[in-house]
């Protein structure tokens, strides 16, 4: 048994004794907070097709095909002292993975940076997580999307908080899940659609094994990311990471490691990566637009390096901080 706070009907916040299971996902690991009943309280505003509604308006029909089929595309971006980070690539990124899914985009570049902007605005945000979505639309129980006659488009300003403080302190002990990563010739890892299954089995399984990520091997057994994170490792001074034909997602942060990497001098490469070279790396660490770049100290019970965040990741840990805090697009 133990004290949480549980979410209401109403949006109102309760701390409850409940029973805890570990075998269930649903249970919020020690350190972990929604953050997400404190802003639907205090007021949250949702941008939802061309409007600026209360969360508690913000309703998307069960006929949506987004939410039937998992058709849609969508983008996580950071904003980081007012100031959106990589804004143009999260939206150019997007646009090819609607062009990839044959779905219209129904804004320009400009107007959904636009309304990117201005939903940090209207929720008063200087630093946060922005999750625009792009839904096929509503259409019939069928799954031909040329029935959904328009796009449905959504974006949430809120906060975010991936791992807890210390872990990018100490660094992250993962797992190799067994769950492997969709092959690229069913459907490419660089489209990022709302079809996220299975990511979500190899976070499952990651949990079950008790991590907090894990890493997903291609049909050839190769490493090619994790659930929900891009992976590094370093090796005789070079940083390798598996290319996207590997089933990577081309992640943002993961394009900004290989700017920083170039600026420290420090060689960087695509490269075919087992879990053994990632069991024998110096260091190893992980990058996502939520997680940005944290450390991996364990993999599969092997100490990776010196079991603490190498030089290497710290210096690039310190260079992508500098960036974030330092550039992108004005809200
Ligand atoms: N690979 C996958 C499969 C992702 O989903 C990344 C890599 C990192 O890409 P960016 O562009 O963010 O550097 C992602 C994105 C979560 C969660 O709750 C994670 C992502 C997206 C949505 C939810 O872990 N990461």
């Amino acid at each position: 048994m133990q004290r949480r706070n549980v979410f209401s009907n109403d949006g109102s916040i309760q701390s409850k004794i409940v029973a805890t299971d570990p075998g269930r996902v649903s249970n919020l690991p020690a350190g972990w907070t929604n953050v997400f009943a404190a802003r639907y309280a205090g007021g949250m505003k949702i941008y939802l097709d061309g409007k600026f509604v209360d969360a508690a308006d913000a309703k998307v029909s069960v006929f949506d095909h987004g939410l039937l089929y998992g058709d849609g595309v969508f983008e996580g971006i950071r904003l980081y002292g007012g100031n959106v980070f990589r804004l143009d690539e999260h939206l150019e990124r997007l646009e090819y993975s609607a062009k990839a899914i044959m779905m219209q985009m129904p804004l320009t570049r400009a107007e959904l940076s636009a309304a990117v902007c201005e939903a940090c605005r209207q929720n008063g945000l200087r630093d946060g997580y922005i999750r625009l979505v792009l839904t096929r639309g509503v259409g019939d129980l069928g799954l031909s999307p040329w029935l959904c006659p328009k796009p449905t488009i959504f974006i949430i300003a809120d906060k975010i908080a991936l791992y807890p403080k210390e872990y990018y302190e100490k660094g992250l002990e993962i797992v190799t899940v067994p769950t492997r990563r969709i092959s690229p010739g069913a459907l490419p890892s660089t489209v990022k659609s709302l079809n996220y299954l299975n990511n979500i089995l190899g976070k499952i399984e990651a949990r079950q094994a008790g991590a907090l990520e894990g890493i997903m091997l291609n049909e050839q057994g190769y490493v090619a990311e994790c659930t929900g994170d891009n992976i590094f490792i370093i090796h005789k001074g070079a940083i390798l990471t598996p290319a996207a034909s590997q089933g990577a997602l081309k992640g943002i942060t993961r394009d900004a490691v290989f700017a920083i990497a170039q600026e420290l001098g420090v060689p960087i490469r695509e490269s075919n990566l087992t879990r053994y070279d990632v069991w024998c790396a110096d260091e190893c660490f992980l990058t996502g637009t939520g997680a940005e770049v944290i450390a991996v100290v364990k993999l599969d019970g092997r100490v990776i390096g010196s079991g603490q965040p190498g030089p290497v990741t710290q210096r690039v840990l310190e260079a992508f901080h500098r960036h974030a805090l330092t550039e992108g697009t004005k809200i």
